[in-house]
């Protein structure tokens, strides 16, 4: 029979390998993962737009757990593949990596996960329909169970289900995803519309709709203006943010086969933001493009910049950083056969493409400049207070170093008598009252405390000399003993952990943010080394009557509801080693007290879902007298901080993490998230009930 010769076993062997290891075809088989599905398919469509032939994309996410892609391009070839005898579209269905040998679309991706193919997507589902519109007939296929084909072939064809105006073409599928294979096959409406709206603007002219039908909502993308768009949108997404110029600067421009447009907005930010793409995908890494970018704009500016008597000092150039300082980029380049490097394949390796971009770019930029003149200045006064704040930030730093080394005793700080920084921790802890409490009750040993009086500075908002001023960082940089920015040397750093102690209110949320917004910037590797950590002191002390019938019964329930409450909050992030860790050392172990008849006693409880669970625990056994909470630290006794904050047996402390958005939510989380990488989030791990540190 046709559909089961030799070559459709190989076939079938082929996707079952993608069922094996699905995470070397999509990364993973999380959200991350799943979502892939739909990258991959939607693609497909976006190549035959780029080739040229659709303008018009609709997905919808079913009821029954399916999504549904749809273009009006040419329609997948339904006619037989010379050497496999099967109908050429049941080939780039089921054949894994079809799409790249014979398709030959003019600007396809190699590189990344990205260009896997449509068979993957099918081998990786319950259920997969195809339709394709194409000389006047409405084609069909069916596959089930990750590829197997069940629709019957009639003479060697798809069979035709329908007919249709002979104009009327395009392809459409409709998947459903493995629920064996994927921990989750709940489509999110918002990672998609982010994604569609990504689209939309690297792809002016082609119009997305999205269909939610478990929702009803539908929503349609279109950016007639396409990577200048993206930017006056990417712009509006963080508060505040004002801008040099009102409209994006665009450049468009061609180099052999390399096709290149740069989007870019200068504004009020300390940073740069510069996102890429290579054939509409976003390149998280850089490369060779975004090179050409950078070494254009710095070679253009610095000429303007001699040109127009700005830099005195005869061998100052301006630094990239000074001319690149609050600039927001797109650069999107088309390549017919892009390299991507690095493990993750996220950066372009290709050296043309630097040159093709440097070319354009200086070429069209300076043809910009030479009649936009007001902007051009605008510019070299910015890249003018840039390089005069690094350098003046050069002198402070090193003033304040060395100011540092004199003073260090004159800090606010509470030292630890040991030395032994592996065993040494410090408290940062809001306000002054609390602070004295925390120097009462730690373990003078190995807890060192450092209050901080005033609000940090927003270090977002200021150059580095300010930053230096500031009293609050003054004395964290002293603590730390590990400099700041260029001269951190994380192995000078006194402490293992560096705990940041707040109230569980605003207040505390926002010196809490400021914090890490100033570790982030000026010492990352505290976070990336897992230095950083919250406490999180409890929210209510119960003082309640609890009849011990059966001590036994009562200790034994209480271990394994807290137990399973541990499990429960680790495992909830997929963090399943905390998971395991918070189990076994958890209460579970708990000295068995032997506790007769009705006891009065008390227990701190973290939080309102710790409260509910606990009031339902006394139901029936006991009563609950009092409830205190507690609306800041100071509201704690130094016996009582001893307990729940400060004692390492006891203590609940959270570590903090830059979450890594690329793995979160591969493109769009980065792109649409953050503009200005400090406000990328910072995730608390959640495992409130595990303990990170032991
Ligand atoms: C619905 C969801 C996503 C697609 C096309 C159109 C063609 C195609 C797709 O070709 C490779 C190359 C030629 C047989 C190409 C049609 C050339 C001429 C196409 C899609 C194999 C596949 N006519 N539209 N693939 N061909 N849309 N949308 O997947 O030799 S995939």
């Amino acid at each position: 029979m046709a559909d089961y010769n030799g070559s459709q076993i190989v076939v079938l062997e082929g996707l079952e390998a993608v069922r094996k290891r699905p995470g070397m075809y999509i990364g993973s088989t999380g959200k991350a993962g799943l979502h892939h599905l739909v990258w991959e398919i939607l693609d497909n469509g976006i190549d035959e737009h780029l080739a040229g032939y659709c303008n018009e994309i609709n997905i919808t996410v079913r009821k029954d757990g399916g999504v549904t892609v749809e273009d009006h391009g040419r329609g997948v070839p339904v006619d037989l593949h010379p050497t496999k005898k099967i109908p050429a579209a049941r080939v780039v269905y089921t054949v894994l990596h079809a799409g790249g040998k014979f398709e030959n679309s003019a600007y396809k991706v190699s590189g990344g996960l990205h260009g896997v193919g449509a068979s993957v997507v099918n081998a990786l589902s319950t259920r997969m329909i195809v339709e394709i519109k194409r000389n006047g007939n409405i084609y069909m296929d069916e596959y089930k169970d990750g590829g197997k084909p069940v629709a019957k072939l009639v003479d060697g064809m798809l069979p035709i289900i329908g007919t249709c105006k002979k104009s009327d073409t395009g392809t459409k599928v409709t998947f459903y995803p493995d629920g064996s294979i994927f921990e989750t096959t709940d489509f999110k409406a918002d990672t998609i519309c982010k994604r569609l709206k990504e689209v939309a603007f690297l792809n002016k002219g082609l119009t997305i709709t999205f269909t939610d039908e478990r929702t009803g909502d539908t929503k349609t993308y279109y950016e007639e203006n396409g990577i200048k768009s993206f930017i006056t949108y990417l712009v509006k997404q963080v508060p505040d943010l004002k801008t040099l110029h009102d409209e994006p600067v665009y450049i468009e421009g061609k180099k052999d086969d390399i096709e290149v447009e740069v989007a870019f907005q200068y504004t009020s930010s300390y940073s740069e933001q510069i996102n890429s793409y290579c054939n509409r995908i976003n390149v998280v890494d850089g490369g060779t493009h975004v090179t050409g970018f950078k070494t254009a704009l710095t070679r253009v500016i610095n000429g303007y910049a001699k040109e127009l008597g700005y830099l005195k000092g005869k061998d100052d150039t301006f630094d990239g950083k000074d001319i690149r300082n609050g600039i927001v980029a797109i650069v999107s380049i088309k390549h017919p056969d892009p390299q991507f490097e690095g493990q993750t394949k996220a950066k372009l390796g290709s050296t043309d493409a630097k040159f093709a971009v440097d070319e354009v770019m200086a070429a069209e930029v300076t043809r910009f400049f030479d009649k936009n003149v007001e902007l051009l200045k605008k510019i070299l006064d910015n890249s003018q207070r840039s390089f005069n704040a690094r350098k003046a930030g050069d002198k402070a730093r090193t003033a304040v170093l060395k100011q540092l080394n004199d003073v260090d005793t004159k800090s606010k700080l509470a030292a630890c008598s040991s030395k032994k920084p592996s065993e040494c921790e410090v408290y940062i802890v809001e306000g002054d009252s609390a602070g004295g409490t925390v120097k009462t009750a730690r373990n003078r040993q190995t807890q060192a405390v450092l209050p901080l009086r005033g609000k940090i500075i927003n270090v977002e908002k200021a150059s580095l000399e300010r930053v230096l001023q500031n009293n609050e960082i003054k004395s964290m940089i002293a603590a730390f003993g590990c400099g700041i920015a260029e001269e951190f040397d994380i192995t000078k750093l006194r402490y293992d952990k560096i705990i940041i102690l707040t109230d569980a209110d605003v207040d505390g949320a926002h010196i809490s943010t400021l914090l890490l917004t100033f570790f982030y910037r000026f010492m990352p590797e505290l976070i990336t080394e897992g230095k950083i950590y919250r406490g999180l002191p409890p929210l209510y002390k119960a003082d309640y009557e609890i009849n011990y019938e059966d001590s036994l019964t009562a200790e034994k329930d209480r271990a394994e509801e807290e137990a399973a409450a541990a499990l429960a909050a680790a495992g909830a992030k997929g963090k399943k080693g905390a998971a395991a860790k918070a189990a076994k050392t958890e209460k579970a172990p708990k000295k068995t007290e032997k506790k007769k008849g009705k006891i009065r006693e008390n227990r701190y409880l973290m939080d309102d879902f710790e409260l509910e669970k606990f009031r339902k625990f006394i139901e029936g056994k006991g009563k609950i007298f009092g409830l205190q909470r507690y609306k800041g630290l100071g509201e704690m006794d130094a016996q009582q901080l001893w307990e729940t904050t400060l004692d390492p047996e006891q203590r609940v402390l959270a570590q903090v993490t830059i979450s890594d958005a690329v793995e979160a939510d591969e493109v769009t989380a980065l792109l649409m998230g953050s503009v200005v990488p400090p406000r990328r989030a910072f995730i608390l791990e959640e495992a409130r009930y595990a303990k990170l540190d032991i």
